[in-house]
């Protein structure tokens, strides 16, 4: 049975409170919708069917897939979903880098605290509010980036803005830079009018700036190819025909939403304080990274996203990165991490990394290993950084480094 509110409030006074609460809790965009089959579920079938998912199989199970269809699996007497977002920095107001040292890149999402410790207790807290305002109990379920339904198709249908060409959520009045979530209740508030216009036209910004190619003419990723995904989500090799691709991203990417002209003229400076940057996560030093022990790259960590990648991903973004740097600085690191790191992970893309930077200090380093290493793949990866050292050589493109 839907819970009565109490008797003094009107449908349209307790949404325009539940508002009122969500901005002050820190989310500047608000929407409701109905809970119902998302528009897009036959584009996220196809999109899982051609396996463009990469390793991501939570998103293929059966029962999640059936959850993203039919929201009463989560909560069965919902009636109302509320969604919400939460601005973080834009990525042009990186903080400077360090004078000295070979930074990378991270996203800009990922500066500061972990949204996903962020935004559930603020989700409660706005459940709370509404269960104030109740005379029964309120059934709620909420979400952010944590469950098995379709964010931004729910955002566009409860009016916060149109998915872009890039497949992220656009509000049309502050850009992209926003993180989605939501409120599943059992209580009906009035939904808002479906964002249904779509804002792209001719533009393709985004399509000719994604470095890999990743972005479909279907509004949808190959997220095998997308630097997003092989930083973060991919637990193994980072395919060695992409590694120049990730240029200096470390962790996630920014490109195809810092070229929109909507983030361009709109975005706001403003982003919520949790989100704040802690400048060593947002600019990281990859050498100091490379000598990270795990304990101390799960003490620098904590409560950042960058755990996601674990230290074995990270130190071999880091690698990757150093690689496409070019710059002779980062042997002495590199080779500490062929020479010694545990994971076979960080072993093969510092070799890599090595072969990119060429030079005879980066040979005698892979020449040396390639006596004591005993991983298959690690040698394999040596055998290859040492012919392209003599490429390198031959065309003399590295000796002038
Ligand atoms: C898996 C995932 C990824 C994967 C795959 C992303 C992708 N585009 O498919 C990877 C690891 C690559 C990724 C990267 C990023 N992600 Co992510 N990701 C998710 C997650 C968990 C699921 C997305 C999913 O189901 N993908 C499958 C595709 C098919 O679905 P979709 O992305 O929702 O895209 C829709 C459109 O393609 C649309 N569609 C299809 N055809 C058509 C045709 C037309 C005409 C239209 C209009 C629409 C349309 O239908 C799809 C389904 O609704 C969501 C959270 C969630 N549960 O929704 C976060 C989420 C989408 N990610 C988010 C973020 C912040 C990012 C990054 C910006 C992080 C970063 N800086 O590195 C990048 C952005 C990359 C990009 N351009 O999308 C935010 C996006 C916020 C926003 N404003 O859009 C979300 C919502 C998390 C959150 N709670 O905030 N992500
Ligand atoms: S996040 Fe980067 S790699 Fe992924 S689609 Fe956008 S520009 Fe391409
Ligand atoms: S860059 Fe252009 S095409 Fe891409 S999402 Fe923005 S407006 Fe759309």
């Amino acid at each position: 049975m839907e819970p009565t509110q109490n008797s003094s409030v009107s449908s349209v006074g307790l949404k325009s409170a539940i508002k009122t609460e969500a901005n002050r809790l820190g989310f500047t965009l608000f929407g409701v919708t109905e809970p119902k089959t998302p528009d897009t579920l036959p584009d996220f079938l196809s999109w899982l069917a051609q396996g463009r998912n990469g390793s991501m199989d939570y998103l293929a199970v059966e029962r999640a897939v059936a959850r993203r269809a039919d929201p009463r699996l989560i909560l069965p007497d919902v009636r109302s979903v509320i969604v919400l977002g939460l601005r973080y920095p834009r990525p042009a107001d990186l903080p400077a880098s360090a004078a000295s040292g070979l930074h990378g890149r991270v996203a800009a999402y990922a500066w500061g605290k972990d949204y996903h410790d962020l935004i559930p207790p603020r989700l409660e807290q706005l459940a709370k509010f509404i269960q104030s305002r109740m005379d029964q109990p309120l059934a709620y379920k909420a979400y952010t980036d944590t469950g098995p339904i379709l964010e931004r198709d729910l955002a566009s249908r409860a009016g916060l803005g149109w998915m872009g060409k890039n497949t992220c959520l656009i509000d049309p009045q502050s850009g992209s830079y926003y993180l989605l979530a939501e409120l599943f209740i059992n209580i009906r508030l009035e939904n808002d009018l479906p964002f249904t216009t779509d804002h792209c036209g001719s533009c393709r910004r985004c399509i000719d700036a994604c470095p890999t190619g990743c972005i479909l003419p279907d509004r949808t990723l190959d997220a095998r190819r997308c630097i997003s995904y092989l930083t973060i989500e991919n637990k193994g090799n980072v395919p060695t025909e992409l590694r120049p691709q990730l240029g200096d991203w470390v962790f996630g990417c920014d490109i195809c939403q810092q070229v929109c002209p909507w983030n361009i003229r709109f975005a706001s400076p403003e982003f919520d304080s949790g989100l704040s940057p802690q400048a060593e996560n947002a600019r990281p030093d990859l050498m100091a990274a490379l000598s990270l022990t795990p304990h101390d790259f799960n003490r620098q960590f904590k409560g950042s996203p960058i755990l996601r990648a674990r230290r074995r991903g990270y130190l071999r973004n880091a690698a990757v990165v150093l690689g496409n740097f070019r710059d002779a600085r980062a042997v002495p690191a590199l080779a500490i991490a062929l020479q010694s790191d545990s994971e076979p992970l960080v072993r093969a893309h510092a070799a890599w990394a090595l072969g990119q930077i060429g030079g005879d200090a980066a040979r005698q380093v892979l020449d040396q290993c390639s006596g004591s290493e005993t991983d298959a793949e690690v040698l394999a990866e040596i055998t290859a950084a040492q012919i392209a050292c003599q490429d390198g050589g031959r065309s003399g493109i590295r000796a002038a480094r």
